[in-house]
């Protein structure tokens, strides 16, 4: 029997920064798993270096679900974004293991192909009407076939989710804060956008119709009240989701919300596990959950998690921001094609240097994505490269009120 050999903690920053765990056997084969927390990845770095690599040496790999009960059960704190992200490393990198001892990619080992490819959607966004409709087309001459809209709001300065430069290829996802300083400062105004952003869905209708799928993310920003009075507004313009449309933690704040609109509701992204969804599910307040593999511990916690939520016709809708790595989204990528109830994929392109490092095999053709067909995950991790980027503190900006400064959700 092979046994685990080597639990490495491998950390870079080609573009933004990314913790990686790699699994080495004594058979030889080498696993990845994503283990990136945004702004506190040192601490997910120390976690598993510290109290999951001892331990874990000599296991069998192929026990998954036994590993991913004595980390979880066994570290008797449970649950945690930091925790949930290091079991999810090791989990993934153990699925990646069990591809490659079988010869077969992960999403055959999860049931095999439901779908051709996993719909996927892109971000636009823009400072005014005409630099938003651009950023549509351009998205549009890519092959996206959903897309989600963030937009500046008059009277507010720059808001996270809108480009600041919006030439092709500019976004808005790279390090607001800038290398080693503290987090920037963003003002915010919830009346001014509850009045601003349903003008912008009814232009976007108006200039491309109706058949488009168009989603949009509220960043956790507003009262459960003030959610229902955006997806009340927002009805007309028929959206394929209203996202993080108040803060998580409070799940019964959602009855508010979906009582009073039938616009389709989207959550989860920074949850990290099924007791985050409990109420959401089973009283189907919630239409799309948001978790990332990375983030909310593992294929195997995700599988379970969208098997509960079929129940209840919920479906998916993995979180894929260019901060989790190209092993989160190929790790999405295999469950989305595996699951029956996969809704869509949030993708956004990582950088050309981030793709350098950790080589994919994953396409993007006529708005799907799929996996590609290596056996395990199809991601390889350049260390000479890796080593090149190193990594510096970069946070998400902060969020206060224009009115009186106090610290504001988002
Ligand atoms: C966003 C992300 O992708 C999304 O829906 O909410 O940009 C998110 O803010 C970052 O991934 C946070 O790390
Ligand atoms: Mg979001």
């Amino acid at each position: 029997m092979a046994t685990i050999k080597r639990v490495e903690v491998l950390v870079t920053s080609p573009g933004r920064n990314f913790v990686t765990v790699r699994i080495t056997t004594s058979d030889g084969v080498t696993g990845l798993g994503d283990a990136t927390l945004n702004g506190r990845e040192l601490a997910v770095a120390a976690y598993i270096r510290e109290h999951i690599a001892p331990i874990l040496t000599g296991r069998d790999p192929q026990n998954i679900e036994d590993t991913w009960q004595y980390l979880y059960r066994g570290g008797y704190w449970r649950r945690g974004p930091v925790t949930m992200t290091a079991i999810a490393a090791i989990d993934v990198a153990l699925w990646d293991i069990k591809g490659k001892v079988a010869g077969l990619p992960v999403y055959q080992l999860l049931g095999g192909e439901s779908r051709r490819g996993a719909l996927a959607y892109g971000h636009a966004s823009g400072s005014d009407i005409p630099a938003l409709f651009q950023s549509v087309r351009n998205h549009l001459d890519e092959g996206f076939k959903a897309i989600r809209v963030q937009s500046a709001v008059p009277g507010l300065g720059q808001v996270y989710g809108v480009a600041a430069d919006q030439k092709p290829g500019k976004r808005y996802d790279y390090e607001p804060a800038g290398r080693g300083s503290a987090p920037k400062e963003e003002a915010w105004d919830t009346r001014k956008y509850l009045h601003h952003i349903p003008t912008v869905f009814a232009a976007l209708r108006d200039e491309f119709g109706y058949s488009l799928p168009l989603l949009h993310d509220g960043h956790h920003r507003m009262t459960p009240n003030q959610a229902a009075i955006l997806g009340k507004s927002l009805e007309p313009y028929d959206l394929f989701w209203l996202e993080d449309c108040t803060p998580g933690e409070n799940q019964e704040s959602l009855r508010r919300v979906r009582s009073q609109t039938t616009t389709p509701i989207a959550i989860g992204e920074i949850f990290n596990s099924a007791f985050d969804y409990q109420t959401l599910i089973t009283e189907q307040l919630i239409d799309y959950l948001r978790s990332s593999i990375t983030h909310g511990g593992g294929i195997t916690a995700m599988k379970k998690l969208m098997d509960f939520a079929a129940l209840y016709q919920i479906k998916s809708g993995f979180h894929g921001p260019t901060d989790v790595s190209p092993i989160g989204q190929a790790a999405a990528l295999h469950l989305d094609i595996a699951i029956h109830n996969f809704g869509i994929q949030e993708y956004m392109r990582h950088s050309d240097d981030t793709l350098k490092v950790f080589r994919t095999c994953y396409t993007f053709e006529d708005g799907l994505l799929h996996p590609g067909v290596r056996p395990g995950l199809g991601v390889d991790y350049d260390d000479e490269l890796a080593e090149a980027f190193p990594y510096s503190p970069a946070y998400l900006p902060v969020n206060r009120l224009q009115t009186d400064g106090a610290m504001h959700d988002w």
